[in-house]
């Protein structure tokens, strides 16, 4: 029986316990939450973009779903926790205090988007945006407010979203985008860590260095030293244990390649044809590019409207592979987006946590009624909590997960290269067979000997006299991984 199966059935008789406890009965808040809980395992995995004001989160939701649906803005914008579900058609709503949902005019600005400037934050609890897009199908996005917001009331939202005080998970995972590294961001990253982890350590945090871009003050090779950077974050969240990786991306650039314009295109194919030290003059700094400037081929307005979507580094970018010899538009947008980060991004949150999304799901379901059970006590509390509290602890997989973001922070007798394929066999880099045991997709018929050779190998390493308690865990978790992998190509085989 699979994870999302068990935490079915244990989730099947609680709801039978509940509803045949004389003092439960006539209680409809206490089912709604059981159904709710129920549900969510139904629902895509949903995954919360945070971190502090201007990070560009709603930038970065907009290029992950492919069009301009969050707002967007240089002063302080979002103030308003927002769901982006998929729906078959765009639909507002906004949730109110109290439990009154209102519809919000949906409106035409360039893209679709909607106007929430007429919400009083005050008064509504947060915004449910259904919209038809592809990317929505397998998980929902929530943007949030930035946690060191100017108004307190509206970082708490926040907070009450990703570290609630009943210790209920809202999201199943979490994007946190860092422009620097300080001391607030770590705090509240150890806070998101312990929760979404329960209290056994991180299950789904991917950081990302946002506005990846700015870092090299829009210099061409920016996004080299937007890896730099983030390596340099990676290295320091290792010693917290929060992140698996850190990965740079420049929402900006990926969103405008992913929605490029014909018109964008050719204004930028005249840019590429002006005289390289020319152009290099007039794109000196922000201001001269945007300037009225008659030797240019392309207007004022115009090169103002490339440097709101493209920015600095985009545009120069944009002029470099066109000369390169790049000459339509699609292929310029493919180019971008690879640049952008956007693609790593997409793979990380892919192997993180989409390949994992039943089991995060069931483990968010399972800490939901851990918690529920204890504040709603009954006769059968113990026994549920006695179902639960093995699963949480025995499931491998979760195992799994605890390991790969514990096994940055803590010491172990692991050499570099033993480190490598542990990480690897454990999942650390895709779930599948072939990721786990670094096969090449071109050599599958190896897998069995592989898998074999490794269970007794890191059974050997698990022996090892030398060990310590964490290394010979993890060398013990590395041995039923590759178990699994034996068993799972002895089914395939028969
Ligand atoms: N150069 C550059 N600018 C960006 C990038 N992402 C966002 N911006 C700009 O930064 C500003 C803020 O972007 P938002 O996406 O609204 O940031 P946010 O984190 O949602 O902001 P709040 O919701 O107010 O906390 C906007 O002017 C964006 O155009 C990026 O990758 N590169
Ligand atoms: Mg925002």
């Amino acid at each position: 029986m699979s994870t999302s199966d068990q935490v079915r059935a244990i989730l099947g008789g609680t709801v039978q316990a509940y509803r045949s406890d004389p003092a439960y009965r006539h209680r409809p808040d206490v089912h709604n939450e059981l159904d709710r809980i129920g549900w969510r395992l139904n629902q895509p995995m949903r995954i919360a973009l945070a971190g502090t004001l201007k990070a560009g989160k709603s930038t970065l939701v907009n290029a992950l779903v492919g069009e301009d649906i969050a707002p967007t803005d240089a002063t302080e914008a979002t103030r308003i926790v927002t769901w982006f579900r998929h729906g078959p058609i765009p639909k507002v709503t906004a949730n109110h205090r109290g439990g009154r949902r209102s519809n919000v005019p949906i409106g035409r600005n360039g893209g679709l988007t909607f106007d929430f400037a007429s919400l009083d934050p005050e008064d509504v609890v947060d915004l449910d945006v259904e919209w038809p897009a592809a990317e929505l199908i397998d998980a929902t996005i929530i943007d949030t407010p930035g946690t060191s917001s100017l108004s307190r009331d509206v970082s708490q939202r926040t907070l009450r979203l990703l570290v609630p005080d009943d210790g209920v998970p809202r999201v199943d995972a979490v994007v946190f985008l860092l422009r620097t590294l300080n001391a607030a961001d770590i705090a509240l990253l150890k806070q998101i860590g312990e929760l979404v982890g329960g209290s056994t350590g991180a299950l789904g945090v991917i950081g990302v260095a946002s506005r990846a871009d700015e870092i090299g003050a829009g210099r061409i090779d920016a996004m080299l030293s937007a890896r730099d950077v983030a390596k340099r974050f990676t290295s320091e969240m290792d010693k917290t244990g929060i992140c698996q990786a850190v990965v740079p991306v420049s929402g900006l650039l990926a969103l405008t390649a992913r929605t490029l314009r014909q018109s964008e295109f050719v204004a930028l194919e005249k840019l590429a044809g002006v005289d390289a030290a020319e152009l290099t003059k007039a794109m000196l700094s922000v201001d001269r590019f945007v300037r009225e400037d008659d030797s240019l081929p392309v207007n004022a307005a115009t090169r103002a409207a490339l440097l709101d979507r493209f920015g600095m580094f985009g545009i120069r970018i944009s002029i470099a592979v066109l000369r390169a010899g790049v000459s339509d538009s699609v292929a310029l947008a493919d180019e971008l987006l690879e640049r952008s980060g956007l693609v790593a991004l997409r793979d990380v949150i892919d192997q993180q946590f989409a390949q994992r999304s039943d089991l995060l799901k069931a483990h968010t379901a399972l800490l939901s009624l851990r918690r529920f059970v204890q504040s709603n006590p009954i006769y059968a509390s113990r026994y549920i909590i006695a179902d639960i509290d093995p699963l949480l602890a025995d499931t491998h997989a979760f195992e799994e997960l605890r390991l790969l973001s514990q096994l940055r922070s803590r010491e172990t007798t692991l050499n570099e290269d033993e480190m490598v394929s542990l990480r690897r066999i454990i999942g650390g880099s895709g779930t599948d067979a072939a990721s786990r045991l670094g096969l090449q997709p071109d050599a599958p018929y190896d897998g069995p000997r592989a898998a074999f050779a490794a269970a007794q190998r890191w059974r050997r390493r698990a022996d090892h006299p030398l060990n310590d308690p964490f290394t010979t865990r993890a060398c013990r978790a590395a041995v039923r991984s590759a178990e699994a992998l034996v068993a799972q190509y002895a089914a395939q085989g028969r």
